[in-house]
């Protein structure tokens, strides 16, 4: 599905509702998948971020309470974040994050190392948030054994019949659906504990600075969860050779040079993490990506009703990209589990 268009009154209300009069320009702006987002000049010179919740994926109330939350106490802890400028639901402003850049594709491994360390203090600054317990604002977000019922539902109803195109795909999902639920009942035997983690650690989601000060962004699926999820999702784009949607898949594998720069600085910064989650580091990378193909299929099958596509076959083309970094990360596992151990000590 492509973005929503709006209606320059439909905006500039948004604005205004939320205290700005003076709006120059509002222009598309970033790649999600999720919101409607928009870069907003104003006649002071003063620039924000104005966004759309996409409400038919997020309970627009829960959302608001959790971001809230989530940037109050970050503030209160003197740590750079989203600034919230204004917040109307669905619309928010947030304050642009000036200086900052974001990028598709990781360019360098000192860039791999300072994304991989951002969220790891990310991750540190939240642990010790009081309660109550965060919202689970996406329930079941990283239960891939559910990712895989929402692909066989998907399946079995063949909406669009495309089911018949995507043979080789589904057989690559069956070779590996036993090793699906594995975080999952590692969390349910309480061998892994929960913890208030991002899960949505793809390179845009970090701005980043020259100096490697790094803010961590994109706050809407931040809840309770494993710290797997955030390292696994982070090989998925950190270590990747191309861009999610790369059609020729000969550009697109997984750089052992940026996983170790991933798992170095991960791992300096994440102290607290126990035995059974630094088990299951290089693993984690393999699942979330395969989990994340597993949805790009999903939505193919269904029609392309979640993620923002720009052309048909979109969600086929980023499905093939994440299979392929599978399969890279099969290929050199032994290498994986090796710089692990390196940086586990
Ligand atoms: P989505 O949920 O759709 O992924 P994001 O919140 O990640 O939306 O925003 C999309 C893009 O907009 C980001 O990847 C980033 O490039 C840009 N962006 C978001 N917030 C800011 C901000 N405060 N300052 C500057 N750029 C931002
Ligand atoms: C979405 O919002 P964005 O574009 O940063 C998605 C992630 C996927 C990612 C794949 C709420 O992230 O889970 O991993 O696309 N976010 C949500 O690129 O579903
Ligand atoms: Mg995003």
């Amino acid at each position: 599905m492509g973005s929503r268009n709006y209606t320059p009154e439909e905006l500039s209300a948004a604005l205004a509702s939320m205290g700005v009069a003076d709006a120059t320009d509002v222009s598309r702006y970033g790649s999600g998948h999720i919101n409607d987002t928009f870069k907003v000049e104003t006649k002071s010179g003063v620039r924000y971020i104005l966004q759309r919740v996409n409400t038919d994926i997020f309970d627009p109330v829960l959302l608001k309470s959790n971001i809230t939350r989530v940037t109050e106490f970050l503030k209160s802890k003197g740590v750079k974040s989203l600034e919230v400028v204004g917040y109307e639901n669905p619309w928010r402003l947030y304050a642009f994050l000036e200086g900052y850049t974001s990028v598709d594709v990781v360019t360098d491994v000192r860039e791999a190392e300072q994304v991989a360390a951002a969220f790891a203090k990310f991750q540190n600054d939240l642990a010790d948030m009081p309660p109550p317990r965060l919202e689970d604002i996406i329930k079941r977000f990283h239960d891939t054994p559910d990712r895989l019922r929402q692909l066989d539902e998907a399946v079995a109803a063949d909406v669009k019949g495309r089911k018949a195109s995507v043979a080789k795909e589904l057989a690559f999902v069956d070779a590996r659906r036993a090793q699906c639920s594995r975080i999952v009942d590692l969390m349910k035997s309480g061998a892994i504990p929960e913890r208030v983690v991002h899960q949505d650690t793809k390179i845009n989601n970090v701005m980043l600075a020259p100096d490697g000060t790094n803010v961590v962004i994109d706050l809407d699926t931040t809840m309770p969860g494993s710290a797997l999820y955030d390292f696994g999702d982070m090989v998925r784009t950190s270590s990747a050779a191309a861009a999610e949607d790369e059609k020729d898949l000969s550009k697109v594998y997984s750089k052992k040079e940026y996983f170790e720069a991933l798992v170095k600085g991960y791992l300096a910064g994440a102290k607290f993490l126990n035995e059974a989650e630094k088990a299951n580091i290089a693993f984690s990378g393999r699942l979330l990506t395969l989990e994340c193909g597993i949805r790009f299929l999903t939505d193919y099958l269904n029609g392309d009703t979640y993620f923002h596509t720009s052309y048909a076959g979109h969600n086929l083309v980023r499905c093939h990209t994440q299979f392929k970094m599978v399969e890279s990360m099969e290929e050199q596992a032994a290498e994986y589990e090796a710089i692990v151990k390196k940086y586990s000590s």
